[in-house]
């Protein structure tokens, strides 16, 4: 395929409910999406990056800079035919995954498009849904978290997901256990701690959770291993892993049990499936991490949490829990913790132009 026209746009969607990690507070998404023209389809991407480099280094800005002045001149014009040619086209340029994540997304969407079948099947998805929990953040109140966790398993999701920090942790994790004694529940620490707070991290073991994700330094492997070696509870890794090398890596070295695969995290859904295939082959579970996507990203979520290593409910949620009024028709909604995916070619959905238009804050034209 050649794609003859490319353009981004920075859209920007206020949030149902603000969102708090360990790192950052947000009550907005600016997201860029990619859209492609080739052969007389449009192909549409996602860059879900947050604004602020808290969770990784990229930001919207830094984003939009690689999409402009390498991504999109290294590929417009230019013959390809697979995600691998497309990965070919920006092979110097180092990191930079959820850039390269927006437009690795849109060609997949083009190829999948061109033959005429979802990209889950595309993939060697295996699922006709995918286990939908959800991620909630860090709430001040612990009443009103624990009204929150009620709410979604009352809407019938599968698994709860509680952002900790310094000052937010044994005492939430016990006070949500104590009401929800058989909730699979799990942490996220997104990397707050460091060995020195073991004591407090080995207290965790007595709640019976899935996984701590991401207890230590966002670039850690080693002492994520000296602290997995001391806890019970598996240790999940998000931040640390970029490529299925960096996983390899940390399995290898015991870092881990589990891996969140984010597609935007690994730099698109080629690595994310070679993630996936590396981990189904050592027996490793594997489950799909969000970055509160707008329906475009969503829908690549869904597509590779068809794979049959997603064996745990990921954070992959219905659209109605982030936002009013997505970006794609139909609405992304889980019914009973669990989403369908859908049966028309690419991502499967379709971007409601307009809507897109009413929330776009910047938009740039290359050919
Ligand atoms: O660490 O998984 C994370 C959101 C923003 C940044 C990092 C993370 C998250 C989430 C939310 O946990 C996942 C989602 O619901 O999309
Ligand atoms: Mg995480």
């Amino acid at each position: 395929m050649i794609i003859e026209r490319a353009e981004l746009l920075l859209v920007r969607l206020p949030m149902i409910r603000s969102f708090a990690t360990s790192s950052s507070q947000k009550t907005h998404q600016a997201h860029i999406l990619v859209k492609l023209y080739a052969d007389g389809l449009v192909g549409w991407g996602e860059c879900p990056s947050p604004t602020d480099p808290y969770y990784c280094e990229e930001t919207t800005e830094t984003c939009w800079h690689m999409l402009r002045d390498f991504l999109l001149p290294g590929i417009v014009g230019k013959a390809w035919a697979s995600a691998e040619d497309v990965q070919a086209t920006y092979a110097k340029l180092k990191r930079n995954n959820f850039a390269k994540a927006g437009l690795e997304m849109a060609c997949w969407d083009l190829l999948a498009q061109r033959a005429g079948r979802p990209l889950h099947a595309m993939l060697g998805g295996t699922r006709d849904e995918v286990l939908s929990g959800v991620s909630l953040g860090v709430e001040q109140d612990t009443g009103r978290l624990i009204g929150l966790v009620e709410q979604y398993l009352g809407e019938g999701y599968r698994r709860i997901k509680l952002k900790i920090g310094p000052g937010r942790d044994v005492a939430v994790i016990a006070a949500v256990r104590e009401r929800f004694p058989d909730v699979p529940l799990m942490a996220d620490a997104n990397s707050a701690y460091t060995l020195a707070d073991l004591p407090m991290l080995k207290e965790l073991d007595q709640f019976g959770l899935m996984m701590i994700e991401q207890p230590l330094a966002h670039d850690d492997i080693v002492d994520h291993a000296t602290l997995q070696a001391e806890l019970s509870t598996p240790i999940c890794l998000d931040e640390s892993i970029h490529s299925v090398e960096d996983a390899r890596k940390a399995l290898d070295l015991g870092s881990g049990r589990i891996i969140n695969i984010k597609v935007s995290r690994l730099g698109g859904l080629l690595n994310a499936k070679r993630v996936h295939d590396h981990c189904l082959a050592r027996g490793v579970p594997v489950w799909c991490g969000g970055m509160h996507e707008f329906g475009v990203g969503r829908a690549a979520n869904l597509a590779i949490a068809s794979l049959p290593g997603f064996s745990i409910p990921g954070d992959v949620s219905g659209s109605d829990k982030y936002y009013h009024e997505d970006i794609v028709e139909p609405a992304i909604l889980a019914e009973r913790g669990a989403i369908p995916l859908p049966s028309g070619p690419g991502l499967g959905y379709t971007v409601d132009e307009r809507r897109v238009e009413r929330a776009c804050e910047r938009r740039l034209a290359l050919r």
